[in-house]
Parts: structure tokens; sequence; C-alpha cells
């Protein structure tokens, strides 16, 4: 047994507490990660909310992180001691249907025992004080050191910084990835993007690369617009600003809609409004937030009769293993700009503030230093 400090969350709703947890070596097919850094995404605030479906509790968060293979169970062939890793929650084993169907990203081959909370042989590779602690979204980052299956982990150049590329193991793949992979936008399209935090500005670079004629920027809190701007955004709409519902408003400023729009918020009623602001015949709007569980979606099928279309994006239709080094490239080339997102680096001990941080709006990435 490996000890290791980490942050368990040990119930819903109740800060982290960080403490000594122990780490059993990584079994067969599985990969023990000494972690460098690691982000903080929204969806680790709402899993510890006690809204999320698969959330199991006492469990290590986190699922944005970097590390180094520190060791590797029996018949590990494709990850080394010494590789520097990102920990992927959408696996790729390149095997099952799902993988080999060339449409998705969504690799089943460990999906069921991670929404458990579980390593593939159905237990845990943390504990605390003998009691078991769940592992989180395959990767539990929360953690100087994690065990995850050979799949779930993308090797990356060692030149590339840990502290910075951890990002893209969430959310500024997950943006970039919803407009170029899912969505497909189009050089000249006009788009709209609903939440600015990590993952909406990450779909305006998305955006950007794509050669968007027009990235509307839409969010409540103003004080995230000037980063949207540098990053390309060209207009800039806070719903409060307007007693009307903001798809009218931008409808009206698109000559009858967008091409594409992304919901980067999770919330049910703006989903709604990122389709019904779409252009009739063709505009396309992706869903990337999360929703809380039992929370559903609304609106006329008439919006969809007449040519709208609504998807959904999970970790940007990425598939990590193969995909992520290129996005690391595009980072240490700075055509991603990896640095605009981490607004605050702070140790594991104070990770409750990054919490506070992101609610309160004031940050858009911690990255999370061990
Ligand atoms: P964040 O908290 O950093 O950013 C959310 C942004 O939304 C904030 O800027 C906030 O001001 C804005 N916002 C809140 N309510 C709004 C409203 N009514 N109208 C407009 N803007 C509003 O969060 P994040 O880390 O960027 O994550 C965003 C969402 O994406 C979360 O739901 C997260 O769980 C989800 N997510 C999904 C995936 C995926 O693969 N599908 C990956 C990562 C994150
Ligand atoms: N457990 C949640 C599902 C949440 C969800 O949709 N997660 C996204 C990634 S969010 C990363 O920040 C995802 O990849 N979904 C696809 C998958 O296989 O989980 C719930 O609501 O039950
Ligand atoms: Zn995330």
């Amino acid at each position: 047994m490996l000890k290791s400090r980490a942050a368990v969350a040990f119930a819903p709703n109740e800060p982290l507490r960080i403490v000594e947890v122990d780490v059993a070596p990584p079994k067969a097919g599985e990969v023990l990660i000494r972690i460098v850094a690691t982000g903080v995404c929204h969806t680790d605030a709402y899993t510890l909310s006690g809204a999320d479906s698969e959330g199991v509790f006492p469990c290590i968060l986190g699922h944005e992180g970097g590390g180094i293979v520190e060791a590797v169970g029996p018949n590990v062939t494709t990850v080394k001691v010494g590789d520097h890793v990102i920990p992927l929650y959408t696996a790729e084993c390149g095997e099952c249907k799902f993988c080999k169907s060339n449409k998705t990203n969504l690799c089943s081959s460990v999906r069921a025992t991670q929404g458990r909370g579980l390593m593939p042989d159905g237990t845990t590779r943390f504990s605390y004080q003998g009691q078991p602690i769940y592992h989180y979204m395959g990767c539990s980052t929360f953690s100087e050191y994690t065990v995850v299956p050979e799949v779930s982990v993308a090797v990356i150049p060692r030149s590339a910084a840990l502290e910075k590329v951890c990002l893209l193991g969430c959310g500024v793949t997950t943006g970039i990835g919803a407009v170029l992979n899912t969505a497909k936008v189009e050089a000249g399209s006009t788009v709209a993007i609903f939440g600015l935090g990590g993952i909406g500005l990450a779909a305006i670079i998305g955006a950007k690369m794509a050669k968007a004629a027009r990235i509307i920027a839409v969010d409540i809190n103003p004080d995230k617009f000037e980063t949207a701007r540098q990053l390309g955004a060209t207009d800039f709409v806070n719903p409060k600003e307007y007693d009307r519902p903001i798809q009218d408003v931008i409808i009206e400023m698109t000559d009858g809609g967008v091409d594409y729009s992304f919901e980067c918020v999770g919330n049910v009623n703006l989903m709604r409004a990122a389709l019904e602001c779409c252009h009739k015949g063709w505009g396309e709007s992706c869903i990337i937030g999360v929703a809380p569980a039992g929370a559903e979606i609304s609106t006329r099928p008439f919006q969809l009769v007449t040519g709208r279309v609504w998807r959904g994006s999970a970790f940007g239709g990425v598939k990590g293993r193969t995909e992520l080094p290129g996005f690391v490239a595009k980072a240490q080339s700075g055509e991603i700009p990896l640095d605009t997102f981490i607004t605050h680096n702070m140790p594991l001990e104070e990770i409750n503030e990054a919490f506070d941080l992101m609610h309160l709006g004031k940050s858009i990435r911690t990255v999370i230093h061990f």
C-alpha cells in the first residue's frame, strides 16, 4: 500500500477533506500515476453537490489531471513507468463496438464500472482507515497517486508542462472538440456560445480555429466578456440586460438565427434558448453542459421539424489516446493558449477555495499542484 495525500469528498455538499489515503498497487491492465497537477472542472462541483445520479461517496473527485506513470500492473503493454500521461474519463480501447464504429468517442470498455466508482474488476484501489473510497470518472485526480485502467491513459510528450496541459484532460479539449469534431462548424459560420467558463471559452477557440465569421458570447457574468474577446468572440450578450427571451434577441441580431450554438452551462432553460436561437432549416445546437439528475429538456417539436438539429457532445467527441497528443502539440505551439484559462494556482490543501472561486464566477480554471 502506498500513502497518498488526497482531497476526499466524504459526503455531498461538504468541503473536501485533505487526508492520507492508502492506494493499492495496480492490478492487471492498470496503471499507477503520480498526479503532478489537476484542474477543477464544474463537473467536479456538480457531483459534489449531490446532483449527479452517478455520484457515490466517499470518493476522490478530479478528472482534469496530468501526471507521471509510477508503476504498471501485469499485462500492461502500451504505457510504461516514467511516461507522462493524461488520465481519460472517456477511455479508448480501440476494440469495443463504439471504438470500432468510428461514429463516437464513447468507448464502452470500462464505462459501467467507472460509473459506479469502481475499477473494472469491481473493487477500489483507494481506502481510508480500512474503508473503501470510490474512484471518480475513472480518474480521481485529486489524489497524489491514482490508479486507472490502461485504456484510460493518454501518453503525451515529456516536453509538455503537466501543470498546464492537465487542462486538456477535460475542459479545453471538450470545448474545442465539440466545435470541430461534433458540430464540425464550417468557415464563415455564425456561432453562439452560451456560458463562458472553461468549456465555453474553449469553444470560442474552436470556433476561431474553424474560421467562424461571427462568434456570439453569452453569459450573465459580464466579467467573462474580456477573455472571450481576447479569444476571438465578436459579439457579447448578457441575458440579464433584456426583458425578452434571449433566443429572440439573438435571432434579431443574426437575421434569423445562428448556424451553430453550444450550451456550456448545464441549464435546461438555456439549452432550449440555445436550440431556438438556431436558424430555421439548418441551425444546429450542441449540448455540452451537464444538467442535474432528473432534469429534462423541452422545445416545440416544430423547432426540429423546421430543420434545427439538437445534439450533444462528451469530451468534445475526442478519442483521447489517439487525439490528445495532437491537442498537446497545439498547446505547445501556442495555438491553444492554456495560460488564458489558468486564473489561479494553488496547493492541494487549498482546493476548497478553488470550488469557492468557481461558484463566485471569479476563476476560469484553478490548477491544483501536488
Ligand atoms: P464554469 O462554472 O466555469 O462556467 C459556467 C459559465 O456559465 C459561467 O461563466 C457562468 O457565469 C455562466 N452561466 C451560468 N448561468 C448562466 C446563464 N443562465 N446564462 C448564461 N451563462 C450562464 O463551468 P465549466 O467548467 O465551463 O463547465 C460548464 C458546463 O459544462 C458544466 O455543466 C460542466 O459540467 C459541463 N461539462 C461538460 C463536459 C462534456 O463532456 N459534456 C465536459 C466538461 C464540462
Ligand atoms: N454522471 C453524470 C454524467 C455527466 C456527464 O454527462 N459527463 C460528461 C463529461 S463531464 C466532464 O466534465 C460525459 O462525458 N458524459 C458521457 C459519459 O459517458 O459519461 C450523470 O448525469 O449521470
Ligand atoms: Zn470536466
